[in-house]
Order: structure tokens, then sequence, then C-alpha cells
């Protein structure tokens, strides 16, 4: 009985409204990107797809009707306007047949020489056939969403995967285009509707001898379970939406202790200006970086010092507000001065921050039991988990930093298989959030309010939905069809 009861209420109520497209027209677009190129291939989808491969790509000595085109098999064919049966080019013609594709549709894919006058005849030429039109937007992606055969989270992996630009970004973004996330929150979508079901059956045959005593028991600790497992995933210290985005270290320090300097070291090149004026750098000057697949974002910030200049002051709200964002900072000290940290600085040095003594070359603490002697006291009293010295100026000591940071940054954002649910986007968590504040106000209701209850499991499983897809998306979707170009 329960079994029937999760597939009606999963039918009836969770699966809500869908993304409609209007399917009767074939699609077709050059999913390469435009421009010349050794190959461009040009991506058909929909009900008469294997119509532009028999009218198109017929063998000139063989009648169309022996042309036999088995799914999946690359065939080398001249391609053909399909009503002067001029040959166009030659190229490569496969054949996907429904439900085996990527849209889930009848699909073909030209694959033909990438010059502009190519790809535009053979354009043109799909153009001519009946019921045929250039796609839209992302319409290739929708129709495969349209048609079950990716969810939300997919097709974000995916878009992912089209913008990723390091190892790690690429990883991420396949692990969820091939369904990491999907499996994990319908599963436990899954299980919230089948404690809802058995919530309603009480509610509706609770006087029924065939409904066991402890149902609304087993129903409470399932819910308890999936309650911390969730939370676990949801305190994941945001590893994967700060991969996803790339990783903020904040260059911060002292005015003229050389962090424009260390930023253009770190970046190769002139950057930030660099000058022996104090005050010099205002605006939040950024450095993209890839530190070993890591995607980082460097940013160097005004010194911070107490100041009256007002544009100098503007620089250091600046320099402040990016200094509480940024994930890492990373805080110079000059060694041509004497050691000691300003208390603007000490305020904010937290468990996220690390340590440069930079201008080893001109360092005026030259006797290293001094130096060595400092390095532990700063340890000790900032709490700080590496102190390095480093020379901007000469590039000692830099690689050594880089190495170790690279080393803190795999221990911080570990992206392995060990890991297997990773959110990456805010969007996901707000809804786990939504769903975990409905199971907990669940398992503090009164075990009577049996409606209410059901309702709370309701919202629970409602909140997984809006992740995955299953319910009320249409904005999401608008957004994200925004993303794909013409041919995906
Ligand atoms: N000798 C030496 N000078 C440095 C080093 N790093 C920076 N400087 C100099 O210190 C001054 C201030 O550098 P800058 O990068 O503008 O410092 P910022 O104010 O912290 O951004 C400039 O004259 C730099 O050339 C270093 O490692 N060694
Ligand atoms: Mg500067």
């Amino acid at each position: 009985m329960f079994k029937n009861l999760v597939t009606t209420i999963s039918k009836n109520r969770s699966f809500g409204i869908r993304y409609i497209s209007t399917r009767s027209e074939t699609i077709y677009a050059l999913s390469s990107s435009p421009g010349k190129a050794g190959v461009a291939v040009i991506r058909i989808s929909g009900k008469n797809a294997l119509e532009a491969i028999n009218k198109m790509t017929f063998p000139s000595k063989k009648p169309i009707e022996q042309m036999n085109t088995e799914p999946r098999r690359a065939y080398f064919r001249r391609i053909r306007h399909p009503q002067t049966g001029e040959v166009l080019d030659k190229g490569l013609v496969l054949w996907f047949p429904g439900p085996h594709s990527f849209t889930g549709e009848d699909s073909a894919e030209f694959q033909i020489h990438g010059g502009t006058a190519v790809v535009q005849s053979v354009l043109n030429a799909l153009h001519g056939l009946p019921d045929f039109r250039m796609a839209e937007q992302g319409e290739f992606s929708k129709r495969a969403f349209d048609n079950d055969k990716v969810d939300l989270t997919e097709l974000e992996g995916l878009a992912d995967l089209l913008n990723a630009e390091t190892e790690m970004q690429r990883r991420l973004a396949l692990r969820q285009a091939e369904g990491g996330l999907r499996k994990p929150f319908e599963d436990w979508r899954n299980q919230i509707i089948k404690c809802m079901a058995m919530t309603e059956a009480v509610i509706d045959f609770g006087e029924d001898e065939n409904i066991e005593d402890d149902v609304l028991t087993d129903v409470r600790n399932r819910i308890q379970q999936l309650y911390q497992s969730m939370s676990l995933h949801v305190n994941d210290s945001h590893v994967g939406e700060i991969v996803r985005n790339g990783v903020q270290i904040a260059i911060i320090g002292p005015p003229n202790a050389g962090k424009s300097t260390f930023l253009n070291r770190l970046a190769k090149r002139e950057a930030a200006i660099v000058s022996d004026i104090p005050g010099t750098t205002r605006d939040v000057v950024e450095v993209r970086m890839n530190l070993a697949g890591y995607p980082v974002m460097l940013c160097d910030t005004a010194g911070l010092r107490e100041s009256s200049d007002v544009i100098e002051m503007e620089g250091i709200k600046r320099a402040k507000a990016r200094i509480q964002s940024a994930d890492i900072k990373v805080c110079l000290l000059p060694l041509d001065t004497p050691l000691s940290i300003d208390s603007v600085i000490r305020e904010v040095i937290d468990d996220d921050t690390y340590i440069i003594l930079n201008k080893e070359d001109i360092t005026t603490n030259s006797d290293e039991n001094l130096l060595t002697a400092y390095k532990s006291k700063l340890l000790k009293e900032t709490g700080v988990q590496k102190v390095w010295t480093v020379s901007s100026k000469t590039g000692k000591g830099v690689d050594v930093f880089i190495n170790e940071m690279i080393d803190i940054l795999k221990a911080k954002y570990d992206t392995s298989l060990a890991n297997p649910i990773m959110i990456t986007q805010a969007r996901h968590r707000e809804h786990l959030e939504d769903c975990l504040s409905s199971l907990k106000a669940f398992l503090n209701m009164p075990e009577e309010e049996l409606v209410l209850c059901a309702e709370e499991l309701r919202q629970a499983a409602d909140a997984l939905g809006r992740i995955t897809g299953k319910i009320d998306v249409e904005d999401v979707l608008d957004t994200l069809f925004g993303q794909f170009c013409i041919g995906k």
C-alpha cells in the first residue's frame, strides 16, 4: 500500500510545472565556435533529423532507398543541397536516434570543413527543409531538460564545464554534469516523499488495522538521520562554491611593505603601481592566476594605516571590505623597518591569514637568531600557521611560498572523490537550507499534528525539487539557458 501511495503522491504533487517547449520543429545550429577552423560541427535535433541525412548526404551512385545509415556510426559522405543536389562539402555524418541522444530526440551531426562559406551553405540548405529552423540559445539543452535527459544540476554542471578555466573547475563541473549532485539530491527527495506518504497513510487510514503502530516512529527516525547527513553536506565550508568561483587571496599589510611588488612578482607583470611613496595603492587591483589547477583571484589592497587623506581612507575602506570577503589573507610585513605589527593589522588577522616577511634582501634584521626569534614570536602571538621570508624584488623565497600555498589550497579545498557531494552554487545552498529548516520544523512538531507534519515534509521535498528542477524553476531556466551558446 505504501508503495502505491508513494507513486501516486510523487506523480500528483511533486512534479508540478515543467518547462514546455514546442517540439514540432527540427532545430539546427553550428555547435562549434564560429570562424575559420579545421572542422565545424552542425547539430540537428527533432523529429525530421533523419530526413536531413537522407536528403543531404545520399551517395551519388546509390538510390536513396538503398541508403542505410546505422546509429552512432560515422559515414564519410558528400553533403549536398537537398533541392539542387549540388555538392556543398564532404564530411562525416552521424545519426543518433532518440531517446539515445543528448536531447533525447532524433539527432544528427554533420562534421564539415570549418570555413565560413562552407558552414553558411550547409546552414542555408537545412533552412530549406520543411519544419526546420535555426536553434535558439541553449535550445538543445532545453530539449534535453524537457525530455528528462538531464536535470538542472547537470545542466549547471554543463554550463560550468564550458566555462571552466582551470583543472579543478573542470573536475568539479564534469562530476556535476555527470549527475554527481542529481543522484544524492533525488535520493534525499525520494526518502522525504516516502516519509510523507507514510504520514499521509496514517492520516487517511489511521483507524485501519493494516497500519503498524510504529510507522510514525519509523518516519521520525528516518527524517532524523536524513537531517544529520544533509547537515554535514551543508556545513562544508563552501569548498565547491569557492573552487567554482575562484579562491580569493588578499594581499594585505602596512604601506610600503612591498604588497604591490609581490603581486607583480606572482603575476609576472606590472599589474599594480609600485612606488616608495606610502599610500600609492588605493583601488583593489586583481590578478587571475591558476595555481596547480586552482583558480585564484589575487587582490592587492591599499596599505592599512591611520590616515587623514580622503582618497587613501576610501582605499583603506575598500581594502577592509575585500579582506573581509577574502578566503585567504597573506599579510606582508617589511623587514627594513623595526619588527612589529600595528594594531590596525592585528585586527584583521584570523585563522585564514598567513604572514610573509618581505625585503629579505635589505633586511636591517640580518641577525639570523633575531629573525628566527621574531618568527616564533609572530607564530605564537598571531596564531598564524605559517610565516615565510621572501624578497619580492629579487624573487628569493617566492617559489617556496607558491609551492606551500598550493599545499594549503589542496588541503583546504579538497575536490577529490572522497567528498562526492559538493555544493557548487549559492542557489543549491539556499534550497538545501530551506529543506533542512522544514525537516527541523517537522522534528519539532508534536507527533499528533499529523497534517502539519506532512505539510513540513512536502515543503522539504519541494525545496529539493527546486534544486534539480522538478518544480517551479522557470526563472532559473531562463537565466541558465541564456549562458549557453546557440549550438548547445
Ligand atoms: N629591496 C627591496 N625593496 C622592495 C621589496 N619589495 C618592495 N620593495 C620596494 O618597496 C617600496 C614599496 O613597494 P610597494 O610594492 O609599492 O609597496 P606597497 O605599498 O606595500 O604596495 C618600493 O620602492 C619597492 O621597490 C623587496 O623585496 N626588496
Ligand atoms: Mg601598493
